[in-house]
């Protein structure tokens, strides 16, 4: 029996590979890259058995181990943390579901240069119905020299990211990142527990047929929304229009979508959401960060999402992303018609 060959290119691997091109860096990024690997493999195995509840007991219940079972998106925050933790490059951490920054205490010999901002669970609502989640995390470079890490060092606008990137708990599991020399995808082998390179140099298609958005917030929505949505559904065979709607309502899976097939996503204000439901440090900029990477775009109708201060680790904006020029194009009805600025 002819074994196997394992060639495919491992995200360990690649990583090493590619650690010259890493500013500063030696051999800590890479390290950190490594260590969200290791959670991600974690968190896919719970997430992949979500569904068998009657086996494992339903949240706060104790399962066959002895162990209280906690809400998945708690878990993944825990695996997360606890893997930057013991990776020991880290300085703080700001995460979605803790409402103040996480000081990691500093190894003996020194501090870790970096902070993570991270969605550990995103779109963990839709676990219940078996829908595609994720997790997304974005680094940069501690601007503080030493201790604990401290707010300031989150408050970066996202040109300064070190790396950003997702992992997709889908049909398969998969992580995509960036650190700024162009995006990798990387798939999960669970026969080998590796994630294994299969979308070298991801390119975002200029245009494409899929618009994603939240339909019921239509009468929400600005003028140059509406208008870009009719836009969308106008017939006109010589620009391949209407589009298909499609919004699967786990920010991860849409853009990921996207980004393969080509496409817009937009989360603009709503009555509900002034400044948009969507958080910049660990949804808007690290997906944004890919984006433009990947030759595709990120604005919140004016100018580019990676170039906001943040205010606030929990910060939202308004996004519009994807394909450039459908990007451009949402851009120009916003701007033609939106009297209030998007943002
Ligand atoms: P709505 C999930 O809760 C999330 O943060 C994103 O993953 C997703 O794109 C968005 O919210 C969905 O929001 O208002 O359409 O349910």
């Amino acid at each position: 029996m002819i074994n196997h060959l394992h060639t495919t290119k491992t995200l360990t691997e690649f990583i090493i590979e590619k650690q010259a091109d890493f500013r500063y860096s030696k051999g800590e990024l890479t390290r950190l890259l490594s260590d969200i690997s290791i959670a991600a493999k974690i968190v896919h195995r719970e997430v992949n058995k979500a569904g068998l509840v009657d086996i494992l007991g339903d949240v706060g219940e104790e399962n066959v181990q002895g162990e209280v079972v906690q809400k998945l998106d708690v878990y993944a925050n825990n695996q997360f943390i606890a893997a930057l933790k013991a990776g020991g490059e880290v300085c703080a951490i700001a995460s979605e579901e803790n409402e103040e920054i996480i000081h990691i205490s500093s190894r003996e010999d020194d501090d870790g240069k970096y902070v993570v901002c991270m969605d550990p669970l995103d779109g963990s609502s839709n676990i219940d119905s078996n829908v595609s989640t994720g997790t997304i995390f974005a680094i940069y470079r501690r601007t503080s020299l030493s201790g604990k890490g401290n707010i300031d060092d989150f408050l970066q606008p996202g040109t300064e990211l070190v790396a950003g990137g997702y992992i997709i708990y889908g049909s398969s599991s998969m992580l995509v990142y960036t650190t700024g020399n162009g995006v990798n995808g990387f798939t999960l082998d669970p026969s080998i527990g590796e994630f294994c390179l299969s979308h070298p140099n991801v390119k975002i298609p200029a245009n494409g047929r899929i618009y994603s958005i939240n339909q019921g917030y239509f009468e929400h929505f600005p003028e140059g929304i509406k208008k870009y949505l009719r836009y969308c559904q106008e017939d006109d065979e010589k620009t391949n229009r209407p589009y298909s709607l499609r919004y699967i309502g786990s920010m991860v899976a849409d853009f990921h979508r996207n980004m393969i097939k080509g496409g817009i996503f937009l989360y603009p204000t709503t009555i509900s959401a002034p400044k948009g439901k969507l958080r910049l440090l660990y949804e808007c900029n690290p997906l944004a960060f890919i984006a433009e990477q990947a030759g595709g775009k990120a604005t919140y109708g004016s100018n580019r999402i990676l170039e906001v201060v943040p205010t606030g680790i929990h910060d939202r904006v308004p996004i519009i992303i994807g394909s450039s020029e459908m990007v451009e194009k949402a851009e120009d009805f916003l701007q033609q018609y939106s009297t209030v600025a998007v943002s």
